[in-house]
């Protein structure tokens, strides 16, 4: 569902860029200053952000800032500033700071609809681009971009974070007594699951083939062994189309201070590997911490 968020201290313009608005957005959310647009932004994730640069407290570029480097997910959303600030070093700035777009107030509303059109569709472009198309879920290119994002962020919030690798068991035997198109079936089904037991603030991922990772935010080894366990449990205990039962090995790191992307992948890999080679349908946990060379 289309999602808009409006940031303006001044309640006229925020009634008056809600006109603007295509009729295909469901969800048109105001924010009076920055800190309640991060709190939206976290919350309901806008697929656009139109703001005002002069605010009281936090200003549109700071806000900006903050919402490049905080983002909650792996998709940026489209940012259109709107300002009375109309020199073109403002301009410059404005769009140094991440805005996608800089229109000066007074400003036309047909020049603002077709910018809000604009957004939409690059979002839903960029969306695109990082998803996988059999599963829906956010692929390969957006696990990288966001495996980063997430150790930065949560290295700043000083917050655990957990990494979790999931690889179907004994898969390449559906395809050969199947097909393809039923280990395909199987791939949608276990995607649905995979996201049915995700929270809000995780962030599930095809990895590749069969494989799937998950990073968990604000999480501890012991609490991603709870969360991954149960999806271990859902997984075996569903029903799946054509195969009937079906089961997962998981392996868990959680990531240690200023260790890097790599070693954190390395380390749930391993674990992992571990819990192939314990007979499969197992978690294990990954207690070895990084080897010095791999941090950062
Ligand atoms: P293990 O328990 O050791 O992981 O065994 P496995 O059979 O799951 O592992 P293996 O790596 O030998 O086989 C993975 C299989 O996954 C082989 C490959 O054809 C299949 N696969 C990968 N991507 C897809 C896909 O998109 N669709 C289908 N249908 N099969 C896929
Ligand atoms: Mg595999
Ligand atoms: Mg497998």
């Amino acid at each position: 569902m289309a999602t808009i968020l409006i940031v303006d201290d001044c309640p006229e313009m925020r009634s008056l860029l809600k006109l603007c608005v295509p009729p295909n957005c469901h969800r048109v959310f105001e924010a009076a200053d920055g800190l309640q647009a991060l709190a939206l932004i976290e919350k309901c994730r806008p697929d656009v952000v139109v703001l005002d640069v002069m605010m009281p407290g936090m200003d549109g570029i700071e806000l900006c800032d903050r919402i490049r480097d905080d983002s909650p997910g792996p998709i940026m959303p489209y940012i259109i500033m709107l300002s009375a600030k109309n020199d073109t070093i403002d301009k410059v700035s404005g769009l140094d700071s991440g805005a996608d777009a800089y229109l000066c107030k007074p400003c036309d509303p047909s020049e603002i609809k077709a910018h809000l059109r604009l957004g939409l569709r690059t979002f839903e472009e960029r969306s695109a681009s990082l998803t996988d198309t059999l599963t829906e879920l956010f692929g390969r290119r957006a696990f990288d971009a966001m495996l980063e994002h997430a150790i930065a962020r949560n290295n700043r919030h000083n917050s655990p974070l957990c990494m979790v690798m999931i690889d179907i068991d004994l898969f390449k035997a559906v395809n050969d007594t199947y097909g393809h198109s039923a280990g395909d079936a199987v791939l949608v089904t276990f995607s649905e699951l995979f996201r049915e037991q995700s929270r809000d603030c995780d962030l599930p991922f095809r990895w590749g083939g069969e494989e799937f990772a998950w990073l968990l935010s604000d999480t501890k080894l012991q609490g991603a062994a709870v969360a991954t366990e149960r999806l271990r449990t859902v997984i075996e205990n569903h029903d799946f189309p054509y195969v009937g039962s079906l089961t997962v090995s998981i392996g868990v790191a959680e990531l240690c201070p200023l260790e890097s992307a790599v070693s954190l992948c390395r380390r749930a890999d391993e674990a992992l590997y571990r819990a192939k080679s314990d007979g499969r349908n197992c978690v294990e946990l990954c207690q070895i911490l990084p080897l010095a060379e791999e941090a950062s």
